[in-house]
């Protein structure tokens, strides 16, 4: 038997852009990834898994093999195809569809309204940098939450606000390609923590039926030694990037110690910063209505002081030991020869999560719930002559996260959900079609499925759980 409690919710997890393909299909708009890859010419989203014809087989499937929740996010490009403008009735019924066959095979959609894939017109504006686009996402949210209330109860604002905006401004492997703009990070970091504010508010206001949250990444950073400079580096890199956010989304405003430190990786450009006071309004107000907080947990990382030149190498073909981090002020990931890595060097660190989720308890009594929203191995599968994909290594992963998990949980942590990233092979951003991390793989070429290993095991972990 299980040691996590019949109301655990295992799921699975999904991203628009990362499945549906059908790109240019029934009215929906381009998004900042549209010009991006094509200019790259390294891959095509579509047809990615093709879910946009094949959702029915692929909740199916899930519904098969003990999976209770799916995490769907909403392409805002087929609903409103240049972000402000007409409502695309297609695409919305689109998603009724999806959400109404989710029902059907009694799993229960996690909805993202954001999931890196803002549309080409308002990402030519500035992105998450602008701030008219809150108003935008405003108008957006409310009116999926009014069309879907009936079929969705549970709601995601933003997937991953900092790898977002990491990837954008900092390693350059997201649109537009920028690097070391630490600026841009910070503001774009406050700017959708404020964004999220107003559409939590806004649905607590109105009184929608169901649970809000935020799916952060949260990535522990441990000092590769003892040395006070090392140990410095980690804590600036973990404000960077968790903890800051973390106080706006728990707190409701920035603590003057992460201020301090965002004020030193700054420097003079601190001031350029723009923190509006209704917006630490709208945060403000937030912070003790979320719901949940959804974790992203893939790795933990060790750093060593860096202040020399920045240089970034994003290992996204899968060409082990080739990457390379080291941003000036904020530190360099380092090797630990200690820990294994995956082909894409990200470190498996089990331990990380549950230091993560305490880490949360501890600070943020007030956290309510925690669900783990996505965690998986990237992995270069191979599909044999007979059908069979054997992943015991995606087996390993998994497993000992989830004993992270039953850990906490009997530590007394309030984690209720699980979430393996992903559901069936898909499309990943930066490294294209060879890191696959589905329970079902797919062949892209025909589009067929073919049950791995892995989702023989997920479903014994859902009869565990569940009972048969
Ligand atoms: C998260 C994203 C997902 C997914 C996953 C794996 O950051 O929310 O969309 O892609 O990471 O990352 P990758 O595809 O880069 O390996």
């Amino acid at each position: 038997m299980s040691k996590l409690p019949k109301d655990f919710v295992l799921g699975a997890a999904t991203a628009a852009y990362q499945v549906e393909g059908s790109s240019t299909v029934d009215g929906k708009g381009r998004v900042l990834w549209d010009g991006f890859l094509e200019k790259q010419g390294r891959f095509s989203t579509d047809p990615a898994s093709d879910f946009y014809n094949r959702y029915e087989e692929d909740i199916k499937l899930a519904s098969e093999y003990g999976i209770k929740a799916i995490r769907i996010s909403i392409a805002w490009s087929r609903i409103i195809p240049d972000g402000t403008g007409e409502v695309n009735q297609k695409g919305l019924d689109y998603y009724r569809k999806v959400f109404e066959t989710c029902r059907k095979y009694d799993i229960e959609p996690f909805v993202t309204l954001h999931h890196f894939d803002t549309p080409e017109t308002l990402f030519e504006k500035g992105d998450w940098l602008n701030k008219d686009q809150i108003n935008a996402f405003e108008r957006y949210a409310e009116l999926v939450f009014d069309e879907y209330n009936d079929v969705v109860k549970y709601w995601i604002t933003i997937n991953e606000p900092i790898a977002y905006v990491q990837g954008q401004y900092i390693t350059g492997a997201f649109p537009p390609g920028e690097q070391y703009n630490t600026l841009k990070c910070l503001q774009a970091q406050h700017n959708q923590i404020a964004a999220h504010s107003r559409i939590v508010n806004l649905f607590k206001s109105k009184g929608y039926e169901g649970e809000i949250g935020l799916v952060h990444a949260l990535t522990q950073f441990y000092s590769i030694d003892d040395q006070p400079l090392n140990q410095i580096a980690a804590y600036k890199h973990d404000i960077f990037m968790n903890g800051f956010m973390l106080d706006g989304t728990f707190l409701g405003y920035y603590t003057p110690a992460k201020l301090t430190v965002v004020k030193e990786i700054l420097g003079e450009e601190f001031d350029k910063l723009d923190i509006r006071k209704e917006e630490l309004e709208d945060i403000k107000k937030a912070a003790p209505q979320l719901d949940f907080l959804g974790i992203n947990y893939y790795q933990s990382n060790w750093i060593k002081y860096h202040n020399e030149e920045s240089y970034i190498h994003h290992n996204g073909t899968g060409d082990k030991g080739t990457s390379v981090f080291r941003v000036k002020g904020i530190g360099e990931v380092v090797k630990n020869e200690a820990i294994p890595t995956n082909d894409w060097d990200w470190y498996i660190y089990p331990e990380g999560l549950y230091d993560m989720m305490e880490r949360v308890k501890n600070d943020y009594p007030n956290y309510k719930k925690i669900y783990v929203t996505e965690n998986g191995l990237g992995y270069k599968d191979v599909l044999e002559d007979n059908g069979e994909v054997h992943d015991d290594e995606r087996i390993d992963y998994v497993r000992q996260h989830i004993e992270a998990i039953e850990r906490a949980y009997a530590d007394g942590i309030n984690v209720k959900g699980y979430f393996i990233w992903s559901l069936q092979d898909m499309f990943s951003w930066s490294n294209g079609y060879n890191k696959r991390y589905g329970l079902f793989y797919i062949d892209f070429e025909t589009q067929k499925r073919y049950v791995k290993d892995s989702a023989k095991w997920y479903k014994q972990l859902s009869e565990d759980i569940y009972g048969k």
